[in-house]
């Protein structure tokens, strides 16, 4: 499911033992030819496009790496313990779970981090080492997030028009349904344009004043919002759900924010749903020309504004440099 937070104790491979032996020769003599132990293998993530989702780890709960192999008599060193490689989808971030401060974001296909080190092999006594044993792989505790990687994501109140727009624009067979909060977990599309141009759109569940405590969908999905591009705050022109367009807008952005405050600096517009419904537009820009925001009046059912917008969005996105 989108929205993973999992739970794991990692650890690297233990190194193999260092081999204490003697060669006896004929006049006697003791010669110490005990190998290296191998190092541990290290638990490394790895981030896929191929990847299944992050559920899988769930039932793991512990992941440990491949033991080095112990040292051997006649200088046979041991060979070194498997890696162990975990693949993650793109967008996997890795925390440490004492303090969850963050190891590493996986963005790029085939990025890859260590998270836990295999422990180095034990000495053996050739050259009159003293034979040791090996050290014990690193142990982490972490927790593993999976956030969608999109461009843009509509976040907006219910039944506003979020899956009609998403259609219309990516074609993606998003099913249509006429009563709000059908929308339950984050939906994905790809408008494209311009021939080779992409932008990727998310939408996400539904938002208003109830939603903070619990009702319709929480909220929890609003942290997918972390690496957004840009913003676009849904209303529609029916005012449902809000007294008016600036308090809808103000309903959103208060919940978004109070989500997590850095959520502020990400650029967003104001888009107005379904102007084809005869209401009084007129009062609704004068209201959100008050608010100081850029916004959109449009109407998904017609397509009036759509390409305005559209326009918009692609300048916004063209100059962060993502397409
Ligand atoms: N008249 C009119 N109706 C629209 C327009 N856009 C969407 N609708 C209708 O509004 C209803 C809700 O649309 P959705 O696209 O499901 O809205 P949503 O924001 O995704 O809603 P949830 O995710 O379920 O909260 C549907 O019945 C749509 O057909 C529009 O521009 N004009
Ligand atoms: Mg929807």
């Amino acid at each position: 499911m989108l929205g993973d937070k999992i739970h794991l104790k990692v650890q690297g491979g233990r190194g193999g033992k260092g081999c204490e032996s003697y060669n006896h020769r004929k006049d006697h003599k003791k010669v110490p030819n005990g190998a290296d132990g191998g190092e541990g293998g290290s638990v490394i993530f790895r981030a896929s496009h191929h990847a299944p989702g992050l559920d899988r780890l769930r039932l793991k709960q512990h992941l440990e790496a491949e033991s080095g192999e112990h040292g051997g008599s006649d200088n046979k060193r041991g060979s070194q313990g498997e890696d162990l490689i975990v693949l993650v989808p793109i967008g996997t971030s890795i925390f440490r779970r004492e303090n969850h401060r963050g190891i590493r974001d996986l963005y790029l296909e085939g990025e890859e981090v260590i998270v836990a080190r295999g422990g180095r092999g034990g000495s053996g006594n050739i050259g009159d080492k003293m034979a040791t044993s090996g050290e014990e792989g690193e142990k982490i505790e972490i927790d593993v997030e999976f956030r969608i990687m999109a461009d843009v994501f509509l976040v907006g109140l219910p039944g506003s028009g979020k899956s009609s727009l998403l259609r219309r624009l990516t074609r993606a067979p998003i099913e249509g349904k006429d009563y709000p909060f059908a929308t339950r977990t984050p939906v994905l599309g790809v408008y494209a344009y311009d021939d080779y141009k992409q932008i990727n759109f998310c939408e996400l569940p539904s938002i208003f004043e109830g939603s903070t405590d619990g009702r319709g969908w929480g909220t929890d999905f609003l942290r997918h919002l972390a690496r957004a591009k840009l913003i676009v705050f849904m209303i529609d022109a029916t005012i449902k759900f809000v007294s008016n367009a600036v308090d809808g807008l103000a309903t959103l952005q208060r919940i978004v924010y109070a989500h997590d405050d850095t959520f502020r600096q990400i650029p967003s517009v104001v888009v107005v749903n379904k102007i084809d419904l005869g209401l009084d537009t007129g009062k609704i820009e004068k209201e959100l020309q008050s608010s100081g925001q850029s916004y959109f009046l449009i109407s998904v059912k017609t397509g009036e504004g759509v390409e305005s917008l559209m326009q918009f969005i692609q300048e916004r996105i063209e100059r962060e440099g993502r397409v």
